[in-house]
């Protein structure tokens, strides 16, 4: 049986992952933080089924001692501080974790194995300014946050420990995924939510950043499906996952509101507090190399992908679904 070991476990991607090795026939283990209140609500439908282990990516002995005692086939990180804002707002720690964090797992792999396959959760926001359209492996990177400069940080790191010390080491770069496991903080969830609570009658007003913001957004449960692929392949080699599908933050708020019979137009304001110090106004993929070669592509599209977020919201309210937590 394959080992495998997730940093980020109880984040959305990690939830997706979990069950997918699962299904695979891998016992899973991941790693999560010691926090004051349990958060492990993502992962409870394969919560009897995962070993969880205490460990942080600031801390490189606990990263060791994990990769020495769970003996990995393969490590996914996923582990990160995610959210773009908090990256202004906590710029060191972001890129202590974020960058840096990845370079603590790697050296794990180089002292305790370096026959592991590691895969890193790269991300579109390294494209940010974007110079050429759509982006590919080969576009430059022009990062547009303190996520975004940690981000390109752990991308060339796992390239360089690839080349330095003959990891099997992998980089997804993957555009915008949203689930109903989404954070509540970014854009998706937060308009899928709001819609479903006007619908309610439990909200009135939704106040919103930047409505012009276009970004390729695809379905979390694909995209690990990407991570599987490019571990399972015979060279390590680094991949755009996309679905070249490209709408704004507006036509987002339109379709929400619509699945739940509103007009976006009564509820949603611009607030200039949201709009960030500097922007990344459009983002769109293009996974030919991914399609070509592992044979990837995107089940789920932008509208189906936005009737389930708001749907499953609306599931929560009614006490269906089991509520998550408020970020
Ligand atoms: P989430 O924010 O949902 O999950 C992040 C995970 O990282 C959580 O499990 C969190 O733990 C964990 N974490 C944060 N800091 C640390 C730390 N210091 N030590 C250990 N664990 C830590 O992110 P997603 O699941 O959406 O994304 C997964 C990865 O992919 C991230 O690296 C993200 O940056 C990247 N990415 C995401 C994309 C997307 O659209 N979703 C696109 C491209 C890249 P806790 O639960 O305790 O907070
Ligand atoms: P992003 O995702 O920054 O692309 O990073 P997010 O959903 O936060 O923002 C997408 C776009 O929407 C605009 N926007 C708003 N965003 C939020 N969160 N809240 C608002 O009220 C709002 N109004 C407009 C933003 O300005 C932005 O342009 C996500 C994260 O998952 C990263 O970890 C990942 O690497 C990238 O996607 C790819």
């Amino acid at each position: 049986m394959k080992r495998a070991l997730i940093t980020g476990i109880t984040g959305q991607d990690g939830a997706y992952l979990a069950a997918q090795l699962l299904e695979e026939g891998y016992e899973v283990h991941g790693v999560a933080r010691r926090l004051s209140t349990a958060n492990a609500w993502r992962l409870a439908e394969v919560r009897d089924r995962v070993v969880l282990h205490g460990g942080d990516l600031h801390d490189t002995g606990s990263i060791v001692r994990l990769v020495q005692a769970v003996a990995p086939d393969e490590v996914y990180n996923l582990a990160a501080q995610s959210f773009v804002p908090t990256s202004w707002e906590q710029p060191v720690l972001t890129g202590e974790a974020t960058g840096l964090g990845v370079t603590r797992v790697l050296e794990a792999i180089r002292l305790v194995n370096p026959a592991i396959r590691f895969y890193q959760a790269s991300s579109s926001e390294m494209f940010g300014k974007v110079v050429e359209t759509p982006q590919r492996e080969s576009t430059p990177f022009y990062p547009r946050s303190p996520y975004g400069v940690a981000k390109t940080y752990g991308h060339w790191i796992t390239v360089n420990y690839r080349e330095s010390f003959g990891i099997f080491a992998v980089s997804g770069i993957l555009f915008n995924h949203e689930s109903p496991k989404r954070g509540r903080e970014f854009v998706t969830r937060k308009v899928c939510r709001a819609a479903a609570e006007c619908a309610a009658g439990r909200r009135r007003a939704l106040p919103m950043g930047n409505l012009d913001a276009a970004r390729d957004w695809g379905f979390a449960g694909d995209y690990v499906r990407a991570m599987r692929g490019m571990l399972r392949a015979a060279e390590p080699q680094d991949y755009v996952i996309a679905t070249g599908e490209v709408h704004t933050v507006r036509e987002l708020c339109e379709v929400a509101f619509e699945r739940v019979g509103l007009d976006y137009r009564e509820f949603v304001r611009t607030d200039p507090v949201l709009v960030r110090p500097a922007e990344v106004d459009r983002l769109e993929g293009d996974a030919s190399k991914a399609r070509a070669e592992l044979g990837w592509s995107p089940e789920v599209g932008f509208r189906e992908l936005v009737h389930m977020m708001v749907d499953a919201d609306v599931a929560r309210l009614r006490g269906d679904l089991l509520d998550d937590p408020e970020g």
